[in-house]
């Protein structure tokens, strides 16, 4: 374990090329749970063949060495040094084999990184550095290697055994043993290396790609699995043709496998041609997983397969490049289910995520561009900020550049770089000379970090027809980072006339106006725009489908609001301006509450709820985001000093306002979509239900909301309606929850992914007993604290989406969070890290609360032992 005193900094600037190739890499593992062997044979050329000898310099972690060889002489003690994770052999000619034995123990393995044990199986999970768990290598992205991988192993204990690329051989041993062995022809980095080794089962499919290569796909699944496979494959299949026609690219093996298992630090892992997969992103059933489910399954099959070639074929030069796959990635799969199912429904949710999880990021402790430039603990920077902020800024490219400019950019990109290890600036390159543009300062995305604000205002001349909207761009200093530059900002407007209708646009410039939607892009720290031949004052239709990831300040009357609401064209501004009118009128209520006046209810947001509710022409699924309330960490970050209490209050009042008036139009509604149809898994009766369950989460806000919540479960015949029911009974304290969730309990006490829905039930609910329910439920046969995905659907959800339970004035919250962090730091690391972001917020909070997260972050900080992991996260917030 590292030792996060001494944990040090990892710098961008000192970049140095690894000065070897090592063309092949032949792999043998004898597989046994306890203990498996494994021995490496490479083969290293000196790049610079100038020199007579160099030094091999290689990583490795909890290896326990047998034997080391440097071209045919057993090395001993003396003629290699180990220091950490670093093993030097000094002086090796320009042309060597090294071969090495280690033994690793996988049952033993909780961090889940390297090769572990997983119920009846092992797998390995090496990005990004899990490879020196499993022998001595440069465990590095820039060092591309063609793997023959060899497994042998008792065939009745594990049947199956894979690895990467084609199976070129297998046969039969003494005493029941087999073995098989693999050849990737794809030279790869070390963290896209896999190994699965066990008793699984499988489906198979076959799909054929445009060039008419026939490739078998499947899924290995524990076998009680086997009839919830089927929605990931149709998603693998339709991820293959979509990116065919979207992005002319193809599969390039005969095999993709996916492996699922429930025992995994993250949602899923691109490994050449063997996905390894959270079940939560493989198994479903309408009975086990709900609508957000399945579209998470359809995201998350596509990401990883996508990854073959944006982070595959082109990877990256070192973990700071990491948004060069990932942000590119993400944005693929984000296209890819907008395409597939609604575009807006998803930007929207896309948009909600990215104010949620990754504002936030910009303005704590952790602030970081989507290219770093150094960290202690590169699990770490798995972030939104790299992941989701980054995808909007590949989307700000395709924005600037259009459909066929962007993939103009991409097709230069793989000619440029097809099997290289590069920099975000060759993608940058590829994009702006494929376009014949300047992309200079757009780079400053990389480079910058912080969300900026773009404050604007305007001005109606009736005399002269004039409209002037004037833009002022400003990004506040982040923890990392004092001083910021203007950056490029494209930004897409319409105007609106009073009655909804959109105006044609014509620039003081131009000879003509043309649609009603223009893209302007900003490049200055302040810019002006005038229209003219506007009519009347127009209604600024802002950011249309929200164009850079930005905070828009805009003095919006509640009139403007109310017409954007009813009638933009752009679903993300019609949304986002009934999320403003919606916000306003909570924190309104948040401010007269701490002034010890009355709560009232807005007539504009009751008006613009009743029209939302009237409508009949929209898609049901936006109809539903609109009405969905900025939860409550969102309100919270709008306000100077965070009032926990007075926004759970606030927020509760506004809901039960709007649902008592406007009763009768949720139950016209509910009752015409809660029509009895049996469970479809298309886009329309996802959107169906969506809304039906927003209608219902407001009725349980009246008195007839039980009974209906109570009917719905009886009937239901999927998730998605099932846990609305019970969630909605649960959060207004109903008599009837706690059967609702024995009943359930009964049902699905066997089955690891539906008990994470019914631990999150309960961590979710609001107000200082819940830490109690909490640590019962830790006791609970179906909950362990090894694995990564019952702790984050029990305390993960607690610490982070339960802000009354969590910052209970008493500090038993608190108390009970680091007493889990330091727990699971003797574990596994990563999942302790990301549990002890629960804290990185907490300058925000009042001087008690303060006072108490900052005690409960020292306590953790002088633990014996701490990993670099939680201590990196826990210096950065005590800084
Ligand atoms: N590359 C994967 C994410 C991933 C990262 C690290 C992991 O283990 C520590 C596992 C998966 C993706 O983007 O899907
Ligand atoms: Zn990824």
């Amino acid at each position: 374990m590292k030792d996060g005193l001494s944990a040090k900094s990892i710098y961008r600037k000192d970049y140095m090329v690894y000065p070897w190739d090592i063309n092949q890499l032949d792999l043998y593992f004898d597989i046994g749970s306890e203990s498996t062997i494994v021995r490496a044979e490479m083969k290293f050329h000196l790049k610079d063949e100038e020199k007579a000898t160099q030094d091999i310099v290689l990583n490795g972690s909890d290896l326990q060495l047998v034997s080391l060889s440097l071209n045919g002489r057993v090395l001993r003690g003396d003629d290699y040094t180990i220091d950490g994770e670093t093993l030097t052999i000094p002086g090796a000619p320009v042309k060597s084999v090294l071969k090495t034995e280690v033994k690793i123990h996988p049952a033993s393995n909780s961090a889940l990184e390297g090769l572990y044990l997983s119920g009846a199986f092992l797998l390995t999970q090496c990005e990004a550095q899990g490879f020196r768990k499993i022998t001595w290598f440069p465990d590095r992205p820039d060092v591309m290697t063609t793997y023959r991988v060899t497994m042998e192993a008792a065939r009745s204990e594990f049947p199956v055994l894979l690895s990467n690329g084609n199976e070129e051989a297998s046969g039969d041993l003494p005493a029941g043993r087999h073995w098989v062995r693999w050849h990737d022809p794809f030279p790869k980095p070390t963290y896209l290396f896999a190994l699965v080794a066990g008793d699984l089962a499988l489906v198979e499919d076959h799909f054929e790609t445009r060039s008419g290569r026939d490739v078998v796909l499947r899924i290995y699944v524990e076998v009680e699995n086997l009839d919830r496979c089927g929605h990931a494959m149709e998603s693998l299949i339709n991820a293959m043709h979509w990116d065919e026609e979207r992005f002319d690219l193809e599969y390039d093996l005969d095999i993709y496998h996916v492996v699922a298992t429930n025992d995994f630090n993250m949602g899923a892992m691109e490994n050449k041609s063997l996905n390894i997969f959270n079940s939560k992103y493989v198994l479903a059933r309408p009975d086990t997983a709900t609508d957000a489910d399945y579209q998470g399954i359809e995201g998350v099959i596509g990401h990883e397969y996508f990854h073959n070639w944006t982070g595959n074929r082109v990877t990256c030069r070192d973990w700071f490049e990491l948004t060069l796959k990932e942000g590119l990635t993400v944005f693929r799969d984000e296209e890819f289910s907008a395409d597939m199912q609604s575009r807006a429904v998803k930007r929207i949710r896309v948009i909600r995520d990215l104010r949620s999880r990754q504002f936030p990021e910009d303005d704590g402790p952790m602030a970081h561009p989507i290219r770093p430039d150094h960290y202690v603990e590169i699990n770490n920077f798995y972030t939104a900020t790299v992941y989701q902020k980054g995808a909007t800024i590949i989307r700000m490219y395709h924005t600037l550049l259009g459909e066929s400019g962007f993939q103009k950019g991409m097709k230069l990109y793989f000619e440029r770089h097809d099997g290289q290890a590069v920099t975000c600036d060759d993608f940058l390159a590829a994009m702006a000379d494929a376009n014949g543009v300047n992309l200079d300062r757009f780079g400053r995305w990389y480079s910058q970090s912080g969300t900026p604000q773009v404050h604007i205002s305007d001005h109606y001349d009736a005399a002269t027809q004039k409209y002037t909207l004037t833009l002022k761009q400003h990004t506040p200093a982040t923890r990392d980072q004092k001083s910021k530059k203007a950056l490029v900002i494209p930004f897409a407007v319409g105007l609106l006339t009073t009655n909804g209708e959109d105006l044609p646009l014509q620039l003081e410039n131009e000879t003509d106006a043309t649609g009603g939607t223009r893209l302007l892009v900003m490049e200055e720290a302040q810019q002006e725009y005038v229209f003219i031949n506007i009519p009347e004052a127009p209604v600024p239709s802002l950011f249309r489908d929200y164009s850079a990831p930005v905070k828009v300040f805009y003095d919006y009357s509640p009139m403007q609001l109310a017409t954007l609401i009813a009638y933009d064209s752009d679903a993300y501004v019609r949304w986002d301006a009934a999320q403003r009118m919606a916000q306003g009128a909570i924190l309104e209520q948040c401010q007269r509450l701490a002034d010890g006046k009355d709560m009232r209810l807005d007539s504009s947001l009751l008006m613009a709820f009743r029209g939302i509710l009237s409508d009949r022409l929209a898609d049901p699924a936006l109809l539903a985001e609109a009405m969905i309330l900025p939860d409550e960490d969102y309100l919270a970050e709008q306000m100077e000093v965070v009032d926990v209490d007075g926004i759970h209050v606030a927020r509760k009042f506004i809901k039960k306002g709007l649902a008592n008036d406007l009763a009768s139009l949720f139950a016209k509604r509910y009752t015409e979509l809660n029509d009895g149809q049996h469970y479809q898994k298309t886009p329309g009766a996802m959107a169906h239900r969506a809304l039906k369950n927003v209608c219902l989460s407001y009725l349980l806000d009246t008195d007839a909301g039980e009974s209906l919540a109570v009917a719905q479960l009886e009937s239901s015949d999927n998730m998605t309606d099932t846990l609305a029911a019970i969630n909605g009974l649960i959060l207004v304290d109903s008599p009837m929850a706690g059967a609702a969730l024995s009943e359930f309990e009964i049902k699905w006490k066997e089955d690891a992914l539906v008990m994470d829905k019914w631990f999150t039930m309960q961590a979710i609910k609001p107000g200082p007993d819940t830490v109690n329910r909490v640590k019962e439920l830790m006791q609970h046969p179906a909950f362990s604290i090894q694995n990564p995905n019952k702790v984050r659907s029990l305390i993960g959800v607690f610490a982070m989406l339960n802000p009354t339970g969590f910052h209970a004035a008493d500090d038993s919250g608190y108390e009970f969070h680091a007493d889990r962090v330091i727990e699971l730091d003797g574990l596994n690391p990563q999942i302790a890290a990301r549990m002890a972001s629960a804290f990185n917020r907490w300058k925000r909070y009042d001087d008690d609360r303060k006072k108490l997260m900052k005690a409960q972050l020292q306590r953790i900080a002088v633990v014996d032992g701490l990993s670099g992991d939680v201590s990196e996260i826990i210096n950065n917030a005590l800084r």
